[in-house]
């Protein structure tokens, strides 16, 4: 085994070709690094009959911001060993690992090249009329499976060893809970959302539900998390869609996951007026979002619930009355996310394309004032709020 270097594009050519029988053994190999993300060094390896298979790898530090934030590379096993439970749970939603190297920190995977990555294309105003339901059929299946509900305490002990992943759950607990409700260096805060900034960091009420919602990430171990669970994670197509970049999982909070990926959505949905020129074209992408958000939790809630009353072992849990109250906590927890997900991208380090996109600046501005005051609703009104409420609200 080698030690950990960088790879250059042949070096992660010659990765793929040793891990791989797919290329053949006449191929011509060319490689090509298109990383665009926070963390790593993303290539797509090709011979010359067109098949590709990416290779990912960690940099011992973050990408976004340099060598001074060092990182662990222990990331991209946590990522390939998430994504080979998960596929193991539901294979038809996660992108497939074919090979990983604990030293070099590089995973292997399916090259997704006829899919789209959801953010980019939500942004363009395209629909895909499965994607709420693939994804709320991925959640209850991993989220359910790696659970209370099926594990006994030291099998989901001993998963809880394996995934413990406290250097990126640190990334979140500081992104998430704290630097935007303090005037923190790594914000990113354009001038004219300061003010609604600082009424952030003297919003004691707020700052307390957060607080709340951030005990609950660091001691609710409820399942195995993607972790990341935003629609740059998520590759899509009109009748498939796939997960990538699971190398924030742990065990922690199930409605954390379902949070991520409804305040990403809330964030597209919020952005349109600002992204379209025609504001029937606006009304219509946001429609389409607020449709697979209900779409999402439709579906999660009653295929969780089913493999609740169906499937779960540990007979304490059989309890109805529980299993209602569970469910019914999912909820909150994931509009207590969702909220903070909405507050952390618009004035906080690791911002969106959505709102980023927006040109005109009062344009923008009205959208940033927009996320922060549905984060707050979302945080706030968590429990009482119902799936119709929170449609009307954006
Ligand atoms: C420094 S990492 C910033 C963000 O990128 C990842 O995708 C996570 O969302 C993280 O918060
Ligand atoms: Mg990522």
């Amino acid at each position: 085994m080698s030690d950990y270097h960088p790879f250059t594009p042949d070096q992660a050519a010659r990765f793929a070709d040793l891990h791989s029988d797919l290329f053949g053994d006449h191929s011509q190999l060319t490689a090509q690094e298109f990383g665009d993300g926070n963390l790593n060094l993303v290539f797509r390896v090709k011979n010359n009959r067109s098949t590709s298979l990416i290779v990912k790898q960690a940099l011992p530090y973050a990408r976004c911001v340099g060598e001074s934030w060092p990182l662990t590379l222990d990331r991209a096993r946590i990522e390939a060993e998430v994504l080979l439970k998960h596929a193991k749970i539901c294979p038809d939603h996660v992108v497939e690992v074919y090979h990983y190297d604990t030293t070099l920190a590089a995973i292997l995977m399916e090259d997704l090249h006829q899919y789209e990555i959801a953010r980019s294309a939500l942004i363009q105003g395209k629909h895909f009329p499965l994607l709420g339901q693939h994804i709320g059929h991925y959640l209850a299946q991993v989220l359910f499976h790696t659970g209370d509900f099926v594990l006994t305490g030291p099998v989901k002990k001993a998963l809880q060893l394996q995934f413990h992943n406290p250097e990126l759950c640190l990334i979140t607990e500081d992104l998430f809970f704290t630097d935007p409700y303090c005037n923190h260096e790594r914000n990113n805060i354009s001038p004219a959302m300061l003010p609604e900034a600082q009424q952030l960091w003297r919003d004691i009420e707020l700052q307390a539900e957060v607080a709340q919602l951030k005990a609950d990430f660091l001691s609710k171990p409820q399942a195995l998390l993607h972790g990341d669970m935003h629609s740059g994670s998520i590759f899509v197509k009109a009748d498939s869609s796939k997960v990538i970049d699971a190398e924030f999982g742990f065990f922690g909070p199930i409605g954390f996951d379902c949070g991520s990926f409804i305040g990403n959505l809330l964030l597209c949905a919020l952005a349109q007026p600002g992204l379209c020129q025609n504001p029937a074209t606006a009304i219509e992408q946001q429609s389409y979002l607020k449709g697979q958000i209900e779409l999402f939790w439709a579906t999660f809630s009653d295929e969780f619930n089913h493999l609740m009353q169906q499937e779960t072992a540990d007979t304490t849990f059989q309890n109805k009355l529980f299993q209602q109250r569970f469910l019914s906590q999912i909820w909150q927890d994931s509009l207590g996310y969702a909220g903070c997900e909405l507050i952390r991208r618009t004035v906080g380090l690791a911002q969106v394309a959505d709102l980023k996109k927006i040109a005109d600046q009062s344009q923008k501005t009205k959208a940033e004032t927009a996320a922060l005051t549905l984060g707050r609703q979302l945080i706030m009104q968590r429990s009482s709020l119902s799936l119709t409420e929170l449609i009307q609200l954006i």
